[in-house]
């Protein structure tokens, strides 16, 4: 398919004043008639081409006239209106089939519930529009379907009228006083159940809030309506933003393509994010509704109310929004956990993709298909540019800049450039080589170096910045990069003074500096620093790159026990692990893995946390979690996955018996009969208790095995259940073996009829890094639990295999070393034809052959080129694919 570019926008020809639809829902068939107000903007416009896709015309008016064949033609997904009028309404009638559509965008059933994705671009398969989002309009919607299959009836906005009609149907009228573009036009048709309740805003307007699921979920929406009221609240007290209309809905349905959509008034969830009770969701899904929802409701005004002109404008509200969300999220538990969990998804997952062949600008130029642009460059990589500009500014300019964007550009679609300049305006910043961050891609590394004089008590930092060639652009500008920092001397935090600095200019907490990096090299010098310190750099990680320093192991174990920054106390903690872990790698490749023995330090700082008195336990478990297989991937210039599942394996393996005492004192003093809240304090013991069970279940004794079964039976909530269960299946020993097929079919047998646990049964056992991972997983898309159909099935077997189990998946079978690609290329081709933009997704692990040996690289590539080669393949494949070769 074609390339749209950015230096193409042009601005719509046509307004859309007012948009009229009545959408009849029959079984098998809905019919969706359109009354269309158009305007011109500007000149004459000889033609005049709506979106359409898989749609059946079956009338066609202007002004009440039917058209003749010479008025209009169809072209390939465009009715083309020749020689319109300046002012004219337009009126069509289309045959749509929601039953028959898998793809999960336009409108669609899933199981017994009507319901419609439109973002980005699935409008254009509802009716014959104008479909982009700076066309705006006022929509009434109405709705007409059989009352005993379709009670419930929603649209955007305020119900404005309803009734029964002949043959047992009846109908709602809705109306959006809100002009939106048609991305965020939402309805939803079914038979649900609602929660209710409602919030009073800060200028006192009650808003009814309704949370529609199955009736059997009812008991599962106390958090997320808890989390929507929080996210109200927060909105007015940090941003001053109140909801704008009397009703606010959220409908959960099974089968979702992304994780919820913002529609105006009417978010539509995948059951995932909204549904949680203690018994079926673990700690993370608590968190992920709690996040989503607030989310969703945040983009009402960073999205809804000042909208993107062009799809190439997503991060404008998508990095926004997560930046807001995670605020939030943050200020609801802690900051510094939330901070350390978002930054290792990001330099795990987004570094990687930075690193690759669909490497963009959080704004890229061009794309091919965008819905494969939902990327985590857009959401997360956004998310920090726009962290950096709000500590740039501090917060209460920050402020007035959110503030002064939202007022400015209330009711407009606009681009990234108004957003900057808004902080640009309130602030007197220059912002003229920030900007980059919005049009390069790709990671920037800094190289830092230290010097430091006796004799003249300075320190020096000397730091130079580069960005390795993307696809998109070899030569990178320098980037302006904040570097929050701080000393530390042998007693602590040193006093800060850089040597252009006036006494009286130096701010209070004089621990703490942000460096502005702006060029390829710079120097900053610090004066009177009474000896040499160890700098803590990129405190907070205050800018998404990556930070070469020669820290010794020594400086490390400084860091680690005494930084005041929490986030470089676990950076630190990091760093020394993935060093021991590059050690035992080394020791791998001579053939010296067995006697291998880690650096002690490890262990003692290890030790030292352990003991440390008021460490947040969330934090304590995150320092000694060793990364992750794929954040040490990252970190190597060609990936073997066997030999660093193999080296990370054995230092885990050490730590775990070299600290079995105060591992098993964690386990012993928890309590498994205290009530489960997800407070993030009782979130932080239970993460350290399975982060202690995780260990020892590698090499446990007898004692240790039972303990894990006991707390797997007497688990009050699915967070310790599952990590028991986790722990029990993972484990390489046979006294764990032996039991976990028995465990893990009743765990079965408790819970098949909760799709959400079942979801994570599948995902434990795709996950699961013992041999014989491809055979599990087949067996798995054999099991009656699957849907071959359903998103979230498909990404806790196929997806979760793919990306969360490096050993198995790049280590294929005994006969068959490239058995896990092929699975992959496989599935994605039985998948591309029904729902292609989860098909698309899928084929990410395979784009990354070039950072495999050639072995192992040229598998991936052959299966990327079947895929490549498979007839009809969808747009939105053959852009991942062509552009991965
Ligand atoms: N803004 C929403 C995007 C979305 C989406 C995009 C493509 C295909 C399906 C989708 N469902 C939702 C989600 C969000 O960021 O809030
Ligand atoms: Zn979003």
């Amino acid at each position: 398919s074609d390339t749209v570019y950015l230096k193409d926008y042009q601005s719509p020809a046509y307004a859309i004043e007012k948009t009229d639809l009545d959408v009849a829902i029959y079984p098998g068939e809905s019919f969706v008639e359109a009354r269309l107000q158009l305007v011109r903007q500007s000149g004459l416009v000889s033609e005049l081409a709506l979106d359409g896709e898989q749609l059946e015309l079956l009338a066609i008016e202007i002004n009440s006239q039917s058209l003749s064949k010479d008025q209009y033609r169809l072209d390939d997904g465009k009715l083309v209106l020749i020689e319109p009028p300046e002012r004219f309404e337009l009126y069509t009638k289309v045959r749509i089939q929601p039953e028959q559509n898998t793809s999960l965008e336009g409108l669609y059933r899933s199981r017994t519930i009507y319901c419609t994705q439109c973002e980005a671009e699935g409008f254009r398969k509802i009716t014959y529009y104008l479909d982009r989002p700076d066309v705006m309009s006022d929509f009434t919607t109405r709705i007409s379907a059989a009352k005993s299959e379709c009670p419930i009836l929603l649209a955007n906005g305020n119900l404005v009228e309803q009734g029964d009609l002949t043959d047992g149907r009846h109908y709602a009228v809705w109306h959006d006083p809100h002009k939106k573009p048609c991305y965020l036009f939402a309805l939803v048709a079914g038979d649900l159940s609602v929660m209710e309740d409602h919030f009073v805003t800060a200028s006192g307007r009650n808003v009814d809030l309704k949370i529609y699921v199955e009736e059997k979920d009812l008991d599962k929406c106390d958090h997320a309506m808890a989390s929507l009221k929080n996210a109200m609240r927060w909105d007015e007290e940090v941003y001053g933003r109140e909801y704008d209309l009397d009703i606010f809905m959220i409908v959960a349905v099974d089968d979702f393509n992304m994780g919820a959509m913002e529609n105006k008034g009417l978010n539509i969830f995948n059951t995932s994010c909204v549904l949680a009770k203690p018994e079926t969701t673990t700690d993370a899904g608590f968190q992920r509704v709690e996040g989503v929802v607030a989310h969703e409701y945040f983009h009402n005004w960073s999205g809804n109310r000042v909208t993107c002109r062009d799809w190439f404008q997503l991060s404008l509200k998508e990095g926004f929004t997560v930046y807001r969300d995670a605020e939030f999220s943050a200020d609801m538990g802690s900051p510094t956990v939330k901070r350390v969990e978002d930054v290792a998804m990001l330099r795990t997952h987004q570094f990687a993709e930075d690193a690759g062949p669909m490497a963009h600008p959080i704004r890229p130029a061009s794309y091919m298909e965008i819905s494969n642009f939902y990327t985590l460059t857009i959401y997360e990589k956004g998310a920090e540019v726009v962290r950096m500009l709000a500590n740039l500014l501090g917060p209460e300019l920050f402020r007035k800049g959110t503030d002064l964007y939202f007022e400015r550009h209330d009711g407009q679609a606009v681009t990234t450039e108004d957003f900057v300049q808004a902080l640009a305006d309130v602030s007197g910043r220059d912002f003229s080589v920030f900007q980059r961050w919005y049009n390069q891609a790709g990671t920037p590394q800094l190289e830092v170096r230290d010097e430091y004089d006796e004799n003249t008590r300075e320190y020096t930092l000397h730091i130079t910045q580069s960005t390795p060639a993307t696809p998109e652009c070899a030569d990178k500008q320098p980037f302006h990069i904040p570097i929050a920092m701080g000393l530390l001397g042998d007693a602590g935090e040193i006093a800060l003074k850089l040597r252009d600095e006036e006494l009286e200019d130096l701010p209070t907490d004089n621990t703490h500096r942000v460096l502005e990096l702006t060029e390829q090299a710079q120097s900053f010098v610090f004066t009177d620093v009474p000896e040499k310190p160890v700098p803590s750099l990129l405190r907070g990680f205050s800018a998404p790159v990556k930070l070469k320093f020669a820290y010794s192991r020594d400086d490390l174990v400084r860091l680690a026990l005494r930084d005041s920054d929490g986030f470089n106390r676990y950076e630190a903690c990091q760093r020394l692990a993935l060093g021991v872990i590059e050690d035992a790698l080394a020791a791998d490749s001579g053939g010296e893995l067995n006697n291998f023995t880690p650096d002690e330090r490890l262990l003692a700082v290890y030790q030292q946390l352990l003991q440390e008195e008021g460490l947040d336990r969330a934090m304590l478990a995150y320092m000694l979690l060793l990364p992750s297989e794929g954040f040490i991937a990252e970190q190597q210039s060609v990936i073997d996955p066997i030999a660093i599942h193999r080296a990370r394996g054995e230092v885990a393996g050490y730590i775990a018996k070299a600290l079995h005492k105060p591992l098993l004192a964690v386990l012993e003093n928890y309590d498994l009969r205290k009530p489960y809240k997800p407070t993030a304090v009782d979130i932080a013991a239970r993460l350290l208790k399975n982060t202690a069970l995780e260990f020892l279940m590698r090499e446990p004794d007898q004692a240790v095995v039972d303990l894990c079964v006991k707390h797997l039976q007497q688990a009050n909530n699915m967070t310790d259940e599952l990590a028991s269960l986790t722990a029990l299946v993972n484990s390489r020993s046979p006294l764990a073996a032996d039991i976990a097929p028995q465990k893990l079919a009743d765990f079965y047998a408790k819970w098949q009829d909760e799709s959400l646990v079942v979801n994570a049964w599948l995902a434990l056992q795709a996950r699961n890094a013992n041999p014989g991972g491809v055979e599990r997983v087949e067996a798995l898309l054999a099991h009656p639990a699957f849907e071959a159909n359903n998103p979230n099935k498909i990404r806790s077997v196929v997806g979760v295999f793919a990306n969360a189990n490096p050993v198995n998946f790049h280590g294929g079978t005994d006969a068959d070393p490239e058995a896990g690609y092929r699975f992959l290329a496989d599935q994605v081709i039985a998948l591309d034809s029904k729902n292609p933009q989860i098909a698309a997704r899928l084929i990410t692990p395979l784009t990354r052959w070039r950072r495999y040996d050639k072995q192992r690289g040229g598998a991936m590539r052959g299966q990327l080129e079947r895929i490549k080669h498979t007839p009809g393949l969808s747009s939105d494949s053959n852009e991942i694919v062509s552009k991965s070769l």
